[in-house]
């Protein structure tokens, strides 16, 4: 069957519409999750589903999903990603994939063309975890790794609690979580990150998706006087934490290429200037394709703080924030997309997702992979993410066959 492509410039409209709810200075987006502007983004993509005949339901932790019936009624596949953004955000990460999605749909009713299957696009609570930190939070749910309960009760980093934040944008849905099983599940996703545009390639075929692992630790020492205390006598946890951190790259390397160690927040108690800390407060982002790997940058880490503390006569205390294997992908998905992108002449590479997806939580209930776009400069989490018109619309077009296919098998 000859397809047709999808509507660039209506996808590239949806993009910019739903851009301006919770638009910041520079470009970007901040909808955390939950937030009145997420409530906004939400609204908005569920009038669209609606306008596009889609069967809209909610479940219990705000996961949102539109159904477009198959001539039968049998196992969906599922397309998806979310709408919650970090708090620099771009216009695309995770809003692509549900907007191309609703742009697959789009697409099969101007054409007219029945699935065997029905088609679902889905739009996941919280994936980002930057105002509450369970990362993938309404995937984890939807998968049964976390009960409706443990999430409801979620803390965010601004006191307030899941299940009241998803009752007041009323977004607690009436649909359980868990019930529903794909047949299969695709997300599209600009890369984040330089492979794609450095091998001047147009499609990324995800082969496996990162493992992450989250740690907040507490180095607890002895405050001081900044002038009257000398340099011999000090506990000072500030500096503890200086020097674990500045030696990540040097662990990264000993563990190899693919090992990525981050560290994104750094605070100090009490945090005036002529006063030595009493507390030194970082998180750090672990990453690796790799599981073992993972669980053996973990132990060096965790080593090397104790020893490090234990040095200036400090303590190290270490809170596990949560952790996410790292999966890969189902070959007869990979197989699809690849047959969708040589079909359409896109030149392809077959990759590892540096980023952590829903597509990974997924892959514990179903068949699940992702398709990759090129982002300008590698860049992401940043109000100067962007992939073109162009990129968006291959992406989704490698998509929508990849959807006809395993909707019609
Ligand atoms: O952190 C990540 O990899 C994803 O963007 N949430
Ligand atoms: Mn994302
Ligand atoms: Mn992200």
């Amino acid at each position: 069957m000859k397809l047709p492509c999808i509507n660039k410039e209506r996808l590239w409209g949806l993009v910019q519409k739903l851009a301006e709810k919770g638009a910041i200075a520079g470009g970007g987006v901040c909808r955390l999750a939950l937030s009145d502007a997420d409530k906004e983004g939400r609204d908005l993509v569920v009038g669209w589903m609606r306008g596009l005949g889609l069967t809209v339901r909610m479940d219990q932790v705000g996961n949102i999903m539109g159904t477009r019936p198959g001539l039968k009624d049998e196992l969906p596949v599922v397309v998806g990603s979310h709408l919650d953004t970090v708090s620099t955000g771009g216009l695309l990460d995770g809003a692509y994939g549900v907007l191309a999605g609703l742009e697959v749909v789009n697409t099969l009713n101007d054409f007219n063309i029945e699935t065997e299957r029905p088609v679902m696009v889905m739009a996941f609570t919280n994936e980002e975890g930057a105002r509450y930190t369970t990362v993938m939070m309404g995937s984890k749910a939807f998968c049964g790794e976390l009960s409706v309960e443990e999430v409801w009760a979620i803390k965010g980093l601004d006191g307030s609690r899941v299940g009241e934040e998803l009752h007041r944008i009323g977004y607690a849905g009436d649909l359980a979580c868990g019930v529903l099983r794909p047949c299969a599940y695709l997300e599209l996703h600009v890369e984040q990150g330089p492979m794609l545009e450095r091998a001047g390639l147009q499609i990324g075929i995800v082969e496996a998706i990162t493992g992450v692992t989250w740690l907040e630790i507490t180095i607890r020492g002895v405050s001081n006087h900044a002038g009257t205390t000398p340099m011999d006598a000090r506990h000072d946890p500030g500096l503890v934490a200086s020097r674990i951190v500045s030696r990540l790259p040097e662990l990264a390397s000993s563990i190899g290429p693919d090992q990525r160690l981050t560290c994104g927040r750094f605070s100090l108690a009490p945090g005036a200037v002529n006063v030595i800390p009493q507390e030194a407060v970082f998180t750090v982002d672990l990453r690796n394709g790799d599981e073992d790997a993972l669980q053996e940058a973990e132990r060096r880490l965790i080593q090397w703080i104790h020893e490090t503390a234990a040095q200036v006569g400090t303590t190290a205390s270490i809170r596990s924030m949560g952790r996410t294997p790292p999966v890969r992908c189902a070959s007869p998905l990979v197989k699809a997309i690849e047959r969708s992108a040589k079909d359409l002449g896109y030149p392809f590479l077959r990759m590892l997702s540096g980023a952590c997806h829903d597509a990974q939580i997924m892959a514990s209930v179903c068949p699940a992979a992702m398709i990759f776009i090129p982002s300008r400069g590698g860049i992401s989490h940043s109000p100067a993410e962007y992939s073109s018109p162009d990129d968006l619309q291959r992406g989704a077009n490698v998509l929508f066959r990849a959807v006809v296919q395993l909707a019609n098998e």
